[in-house]
């Protein structure tokens, strides 16, 4: 355990899933020694297992899972854990239940953020509408998946919710990309008082030369510190052989969230073991979930390798927002 008081503001998680750094590491996030957590076959029927997100939930885990499916669909699946790293898959993918009769249909479904909001859950992936677009749902039980409206429009991947109201509104990160028409892959925090109208828009960040040039996209739900709002998120360096996928993290201010406080200059990690190199797509390890103890500032991050399995890795929320002010850009 990490020797300073933990600055995570929220609930302690003592059966969090935990692995101390390995002797001789000096890394601020390192993996588990269980990897890849969930294998790509681990249903009969799956092609892949990887991007995904969890939640305390009943003593246990609910985590959602994007699995894509022998013919190449993408889907989300709900599943339960014990300890957060051997999880029962359900090998069917969820059903929304629609919350107004009019809500347009969308289809598939990947990387789901899980955001744990006072005594009910809010999801948002990426679905299909004209586009690919940011969905939005809550469930109290992960069996029901109450759906909402759209929080973004095509063309955007990436949406998260914030875990509490900021102000008197709800609050979600987004990123618009889409390069063709000149829009450039930057994060945005948007504002809604009913979760159906979103407005009220303003820049976060941008993707910068280096490791993160081409775009960024919000992970986990922020997490809130005593240093502000803990933001994981994915970067994306463009090469000469494809896209490089990345974790980095900045700190945002937590009253006003559109403000970067600091952002580390360099990633925290970038893809190194063979299941993250090696897979259908090669080099990305992709951030959605995070399990935090605020009691110990553990934490644990869930993320996909290579789109093809299921990964944790572990980091000390001190160390983190640490190495983030020490690499501010
Ligand atoms: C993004 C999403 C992710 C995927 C990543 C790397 O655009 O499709 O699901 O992990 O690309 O391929």
């Amino acid at each position: 355990m990490s020797p300073s008081a933990s600055p995570i503001l929220g609930d302690a998680l003592p059966n969090i899933p935990w692995e101390d750094r390995p002797a001789g590491s000096s890394a601020v996030m390192w993996r588990s020694a269980r990897n890849p957590v969930i294998p790509h076959d681990q249903l009969p029927e799956s092609n892949s297992i990887y991007n995904g997100s969890a939640a305390p939930f009943r003593g246990r885990f609910a985590g959602l899972f994007r699995i894509d499916d022998k013919r190449y669909r993408h889907r989300l699946h709900a599943a339960s854990s014990d300890d957060g790293v051997a999880w029962d898959i359900d090998p069917e993918p969820i059903r929304f239940t629609p919350t107004a009769p009019d809500l347009p249909a969308t289809h598939g479904g990947y990387d789901p953020r899980i955001c744990t909001f006072a005594d009910r859950y809010y999801i948002t992936w990426c679905n299909g509408y004209h586009g690919p677009a940011v969905g939005l749902c809550w469930t109290e039980d992960f069996q029901t998946f109450h759906l909402l409206e759209n929080a973004a429009m095509p063309f955007n991947r990436n949406g998260v919710m914030f875990p509490r109201k900021i102000g008197d509104t709800y609050a979600l990160l987004s990123r618009p990309f889409a390069p063709n028409l000149g829009v450039s892959g930057d994060i945005f925090y948007s504002q809604s008082p009913d979760l159906a109208h979103w407005g009220r828009y303003r820049h976060v960040m941008s993707p910068v030369p280096g490791w993160n040039d081409t775009k960024i996209g919000p992970g986990p739900a922020p997490l809130e510190t005593a240093e502000g709002w803990l933001l994981i998120y994915h970067g994306v360096q463009t090469t000469c052989n494809g896209y490089i996928y990345r974790i980095g993290a900045a700190l945002l201010d937590l009253d006003e969230p559109w403000k970067v406080r600091y952002r580390s200059a360099s990633y925290v990690m970038a893809p190194e073991a063979p299941y993250e190199r090696c897979g259908d797509v090669p080099n990305v390890v992709f951030p959605c979930g995070m399990l935090a103890d605020a009691a110990t500032g553990r934490l644990a991050i869930y993320y996909g390798a290579a789109d093809t399995c299921l990964c944790l890795a572990f980091a000390h929320a001190d160390e983190l927002i640490d190495y983030v002010k020490r690499h501010h850009q």
